[in-house]
């Protein structure tokens, strides 16, 4: 053992297993989930966000699943996500956010099981084009107790409603945050996910007042 890590030690007074290092390192890191129904742009905004190469579990859409999602108005797009996106974004330096993109479509519910353990939160990305879409996931989130705020993705040619049209068309309780984005652009969708996290803090902090 070199002399620094063994004063370390000493200052601590840690295990020698290596439980200095995380009370050196003063970082909470919160598993986050941004979902949405096929196409709303999950894994641009992974992409866009993630200071790690993003892991990418796509596929190119066989014929069979392109009988199975809704391929109206985005007939460009021939891969889908099959499983997940991950990628990784420090906000700040107590906090690291853990991001798992993952698909809204009825058949990967069972995905969802292990995916929304020990997950704090969620981002709904959602399309004004096909507002109606976006229920099967919010739903998905409230069977399994999961806050979320929902940032509009917005599309070149969608068209834009006034916040309080799109709340109600979203059925959203009036604590629920709704913001847009463009989830090609960093800036913008830092700021979304600023948006649920500050939510996610309000809640904690509500909840510790009960
Ligand atoms: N104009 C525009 N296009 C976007 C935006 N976000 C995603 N896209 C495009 O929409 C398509 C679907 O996005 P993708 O991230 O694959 O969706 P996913 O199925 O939810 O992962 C891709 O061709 C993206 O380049 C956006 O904010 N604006
Ligand atoms: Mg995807």
């Amino acid at each position: 053992m070199d002399s620094a890590l063994a004063s370390d030690h000493g200052a601590y007074g840690a295990h020698p297993d290596g439980g200095v290092y995380l009370r050196r390192t003063v970082r909470t890191a919160a598993k986050i989930l941004i979902v949405g129904h096929f196409a709303v742009g999950k894994t641009t905004f992974v992409g866009s966000l993630s200071e790690i190469r993003p892991l990418r579990t796509e596929e190119t859409m066989t014929q069979a699943g392109a009988l199975v999602d809704d391929l109206a108005g985005i007939e460009g797009k021939t891969t889908t996500t099959v499983a997940m996106d991950f990628g990784r974004l420090t906000l700040s330096d107590s906090l690291v956010l853990y991001l798992f993109g993952a698909p809204g479509q009825q058949r990967f519910t069972r995905l969802w099981q292990d995916m929304t353990q020990g997950a704090l939160g969620a981002l709904v990305l959602a399309d004004t084009r096909r507002l109606e879409q976006s229920f099967d996931v919010m739903g998905l989130l409230e069977e399994h107790g999961l806050p979320y705020a929902v940032a509009v993705n917005h599309f070149d040619g969608a068209p834009s409603h006034p916040e309080e049209e799109i709340r109600e068309a979203l059925d959203l309780l009036p604590e629920t945050p709704l913001v847009t984005c463009d989830a090609r652009d960093r800036i913008s969708s830092t700021r979304a996910l600023i948006s649920l996290v500050e939510y996610l803090q309000t809640r904690t902090a509500a909840q510790e007042h009960v």
